[in-house]
């Protein structure tokens, strides 16, 4: 038999090297005390640049409280964090409940509705979102907003089937944003394909139907060949965002 090949040591975070990113780890920082409490065993770990510092506080916490604790992934990046950080890695098939999942966002209204899906894992995220007993949303304060869309400009993103994406553009043409496109990969290589082989749309509504993001959300759910739309509304039961100050906003 042969001996498996040493795990890699624990990612140590580079220190922030922006106001940006020390805002990050200020808000993931913060929501961990917070939220990651000792009696947490199973912790949902989501997407973007944010959640690296999330895991990064979870270690601190130390081996003793984290050996008795599995952690469920989002997708491919937050698989390789917890993997690199030797914590142990799960799946929301063994764990379909989770005490806490913390993710980002893309933007955050006063309702703590938002938008997410930038990176294009959203569906995964709302499974492991909608999983838990507590999803808290961490993001720096470019994130933090009143009406969704008034921020994230890209429309909200879409995952779609990828035999009706044409159908889908079409229909969400006629629901009010003309301007919905397929997201391509870089250098326009072709389309991007997300962790479950489907197509991401980015549609860009008016600000009057952002105002009311459950009603769009449910008009764009309806729309045959739609996997998931990334709004999550009424899902989240706090969100931090670092300022630039070094204070926490806590919604
Ligand atoms: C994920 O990462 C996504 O839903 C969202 O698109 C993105 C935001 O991440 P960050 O701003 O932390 O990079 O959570």
């Amino acid at each position: 038999t042969s001996t498996p090949p040493p795990l890699a040591a624990p990612p140590k975070a580079p220190p922030p090297t922006s106001t940006v990113e020390a805002s990050k780890r200020l808000a993931a920082w913060t929501a961990v005390d917070r939220h990651i409490l000792p009696e947490h065993k199973v912790i949902g770990i989501g997407s973007g640049s944010t959640v690296p510092y999330v895991v990064e506080r979870i270690v601190a916490q130390g081996k003793k409280v984290n050996k008795d604790r599995v952690f469920i992934p989002t997708g491919f990046q937050s698989k390789e964090l917890i993997v690199n950080a030797q914590l142990l890695l799960g799946d929301v098939d063994q764990y379909p409940v989770i005490d806490v999942t913390i993710d980002g966002a893309d933007e955050v209204d006063h309702d703590l509705n938002c938008i997410k899906g930038g990176g294009g894992c959203h569906l995964r995220e709302k499974v492991l979102a909608e999983a838990a007993d507590t999803f808290v949303l961490v993001a720096d304060y470019r994130k933090n907003s009143s009406v969704l869309g008034t921020m994230f400009k890209q429309g909200i993103p879409i995952e779609v089937v990828p035999f009706a994406y044409t159908k889908i553009l079409q229909n969400l043409h006629l629901l009010g944003s003309p301007n919905a496109v397929l997201r391509m990969a870089k250098a326009k290589a072709g389309p991007v394909v997300s962790d479950n082989g489907n197509f991401i749309i980015d549609a860009p509504f008016p600000e009057e139907m952002m105002k009311d993001p459950y009603t769009l959300l449910t008009r764009i759910k309806m729309l045959t060949g739609v996997v998931e739309v990334g709004l999550f509304c009424h899902m989240a039961k706090a969100a931090y965002f670092g300022n630039q100050d070094g204070s926490v906003t806590i919604k």
